[in-house]
């Protein structure tokens, strides 16, 4: 502590002579990303802090746009230190790196402060949620391995105050300050799904196919999970392209009513609520012995459907006969054996119901 006291008092008036000149430097923004948050008036600057073996730094800050793209901090080096600038972010001081990135030592001026990019993984974050930019080193390489990260009064960034740790990391203390830095981010929209296609009845049994056609209106790949109603959901897949359409299949075992629904999830895990309900409609194959009038034949996918005028039908396991009557629609598989008429049947039929 002692040290880095006497060596920060020393650097930043050094440093305070040269800032002028660098102060009109800005951080430059990439397309499609905007600035979030900042502290970013160096001309505010009360000095830095060094960043060197265990003496780590954090900035808390809290963002609004959804999407985490990258960070700038106002540093600079001391000599040749052996290792580049860890830049991460975490949701809690101690916690682990949710983003992180190595800014190699090169991309860093010796003594003189710029606003250096660290462009890591993007990351989706909830707004309003403190987030903490941490900046370290790796440990053990003191005094040659030295960063200064420059700082401002505490009330210059509104949502979040820098804190400082002695120990890697293990416990950190407030300090009087804010850290010069910037937040990138993007706005991120879930995944939509379009054009739910499959049977709206089937056989117990059976494997159906089912499909949509997903999009991502910012073009981020997309998962998708099935729930098939029937207590079965299908584990996450993908990542599959903005515009495909994702086929999915599924037995029931049971007959019954179903209601099967598709939740997606952009590669950012914004996820989008289940859509609405495909009702499928599950039967159960018998074979039975019918008899009786019925009128309207219609054949569709291998099974006639009529429509009951007076029937009889039985069914052996277990038995049971039933009177159907006007009004009453049977489904059986187009394959039977027996007789009929236009009006009149008789045979062995393997009924669905
Ligand atoms: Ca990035
Ligand atoms: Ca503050
Ligand atoms: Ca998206």
């Amino acid at each position: 502590m002692q040290k880095s006291s006497v060596l920060k008092k020393g650097l930043i008036v050094g440093i305070m002579l040269v800032f002028i000149e660098t102060s009109l430097a800005a951080p430059i923004s990439e397309l499609g990303d905007q600035i979030d948050q900042q502290n970013s008036d160096v001309g505010s600057s009360i000095g830095s802090w060094f960043i060197y073996d265990t003496h780590h730094h954090a900035q808390e800050f809290k963002p609004t746009l959804d999407v985490l793209t990258k960070v700038a901090v106002y540093v600079d080096r001391e000599v040749d230190p052996p290792n580049g600038l860890i830049v991460s972010i975490r949701e809690s001081l101690t916690g682990t790196d949710l983003a992180s990135i190595e800014v190699p030592k090169d991309a860093i001026p010796e003594t003189t402060p710029e606003w250096i990019i660290a462009d890591f993984q993007d990351l989706q974050v909830t707004p309003g949620q403190s987030y903490y930019l941490v900046c370290r080193t790796i440990q053990g390489a003191y005094p040659g391995e030295l960063y200064a990260w420059w700082r401002t009064p505490d009330t210059n960034y509104p949502n979040g105050t820098a804190y400082h740790s002695v120990d890697s990391g293990g416990s950190w203390y407030t300090g009087d300050d804010d850290f010069l830095f910037q937040t990138y981010g993007q706005m991120n929209t879930p995944p939509t799904a379009q054009t739910f296609l499959g049977p709206t009845w089937g056989i117990v049994n059976v494997t159906y196919n089912f499909s949509i056609t997903v999009t991502d209106v910012d073009g981020d790949g997309i998962y998708s999970t099935w729930d098939w109603g029937d207590g079965n959901t299908t584990g996450w897949s993908g990542p599959y392209p903005s515009g495909s359409t994702i086929t999915a299949q599924h037995a029931w075992s049971h007959k019954g009513t179903y209601d099967i629904k598709v939740k997606l999830k952009d590669t950012y895990g914004n996820e989008a609520p289940w859509s609405d309900p495909h009702q499928i409609i599950i039967y159960e194959l018998k074979k039975t012995f019918m008899t009786g009038r019925y009128t309207n034949w219609t054949v569709e996918d291998g099974f006639v459907t009529i429509n009951a005028e007076s029937l009889w039908t039985v069914h052996f396991k277990p038995f049971a006969f039933k009177h159907h009557v006007t009004g009453e629609q049977i489904m059986f598989s187009e394959a039977y054996k027996g007789v009929k008429t236009k009006r009149f049947l008789l045979g062995m039929f393997t009924i669905a119901e």
